[in-house]
């Protein structure tokens, strides 16, 4: 497993706007209104601005000083945030432990525990197929939140009452009980100082990060613990659909999965125009292959069809305000948004979803995209419930088939 020394990245909550955290499941998932700016600290503000420059202080020099004087500030706190290329485009860091499921032959002797935040669709990804291959006795997970200073900590929400067992809620450390995830990759034999994401795998008995990129933590629970897992007869990645699976990823990972973050992380107007251009026209090719096809590579629900539908629960909530996906919301492509509310209905899959805490964790933490903090009112498209409504997705590509032999 071959470890590097990235400079540290402050890729996703690398800041934050307020002082007050936020529990997921006090707030509707319409996110608090409150702005951090309190009438009072808006009224010292205002005296002072008349005190330093009096009433008469032409709106023109101010508005060129603020504009220069926020540019630079943003483009520092963006360089931070997301690096990029010479264009302005985003470059995403590369995850530092892989993971190669055929050589990691010692399952049985690891003790297997995950680290996820809810807001991430990457970490997303693992708690969905944990849950499909019926892993969760296997591996155990500790769900950590956004902190204030931008790195991912441990906070107990043990007093809430949950209905629902298999619900995956923030939690302490449970492996561990380190204060934030940073301690934990640190203590890991040979210590570390480079990003420290999510999802990560950890192996509690060598103290060892497994591997911290999602796409092959996926690979290794659909394949590589059967023998510990509910369901091992399902198979997310089966061998006839392995090359559809690798073309759609080849497509869907550049152009949706990041696809989105390198149209809210562009920094210039031609990066963006680009990355919007590519989601958009890869949206369009999905939606007219699902007019035909349940899932994106036939009637069985693949990874691919994991990786794409975390990025399209987050889409009409987030990615379409936050990130300037804006060409269409997701609820205009009538297969896609019936494609979003089948993998939905899975058993084991809405209970991986938490709205209210993605809410929180792009809208609150990601500071130069949203200075103020406030949280957008989302339409009843992008929230759970409306998630529950009928789809009729299995009649997909049967019809068709039926009218055939008519
Ligand atoms: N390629 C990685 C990306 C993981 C990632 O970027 N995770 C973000 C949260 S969405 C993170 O933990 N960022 C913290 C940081 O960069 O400091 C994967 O797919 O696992």
């Amino acid at each position: 497993m071959a470890v590097y020394r990235a400079p540290p990245q402050l890729s996703f909550p690398s800041f934050t706007t307020t002082t007050t955290s936020f529990s997921p499941r006090h707030v509707s998932p319409i996110m608090s209104n409150q702005s951090p700016k309190s009438s009072t600290s808006t009224s010292i503000f205002t005296s002072a601005t008349k005190l330093l420059w009096g009433p008469s202080l032409p709106p023109g020099l101010l508005i060129s000083t603020a504009r220069t004087a926020w540019t630079t500030v943003w483009q520092l706190m963006m360089t931070q945030l997301a690096p990029s290329d010479s264009s302005g485009s985003y470059t995403r860091p590369t995850s530092q432990f892989r993971l190669n499921p055929t050589q990691f032959s010692s399952a049985a002797s690891s003790e297997l525990h995950l680290y996820v935040g809810l807001p991430c669709p990457w970490a997303h990804r693992t708690l969905i197929v944990r849950a499909l291959k019926g892993l969760n006795d296997a591996v155990s997970v500790s769900v950590a939140s956004p902190g204030q200073d931008g790195s991912w900590e441990f906070k107990d929400y043990n007093s809430i009452p949950i209905q629902d067992k298999d619900k995956v809620i923030p939690s302490l450390d449970k492996a561990n009980r380190c204060r934030n995830l940073k301690e934990v990759y640190k203590s890991r034999t040979g210590g570390y100082d480079g990003r420290c994401t999510v999802p990560m795998l950890w192996d509690s008995r060598k103290k060892e990060v497994i591997c911290n990129e999602s796409y092959d933590i996926i690979v290794f629970f659909n394949s590589g613990l059967n023998e510990f897992a509910r369901n091992p007869e399902l198979d997310l990645s089966p061998p006839e659909l392995k090359e559809k699976i690798e073309n759609w990823n080849r497509i869907v990972y550049p152009k949706v999965n990041n696809g989105v973050y390198r149209c809210g992380f562009a920094q210039s107007q031609e990066a963006y125009d680009q990355a919007v251009n590519e989601i958009f026209s890869t949206l369009d090719e999905i939606e007219e292959n699902l007019s035909g096809s349940r899932y994106l590579c036939g009637e069985k629900l693949t990874l691919a069809d994991v990786c794409l539908f975390t990025t399209l629960f987050r889409f009409d909530p987030v990615y379409n305000i936050l990130f300037k996906c804006t060409k269409k919301k997701l609820v205009e492509y009538p297969n896609l948004y019936g494609y979003l509310r089948d993998i939905y209905q899975i058993p084991g899959v809405a209970a991986t979803c938490d709205l209210p805490a993605i809410m929180d964790g792009y809208y609150k933490t990601l500071f130069p995209l949203n200075a103020s903090g406030i949280g957008p009112a989302i339409s009843s498209s992008g929230d759970q419930d409306s998630l529950l409504r009928p789809h009729n997705r299995d009649l997909v590509g049967k019809v068709v088939e039926a009218e055939y032999a008519v």
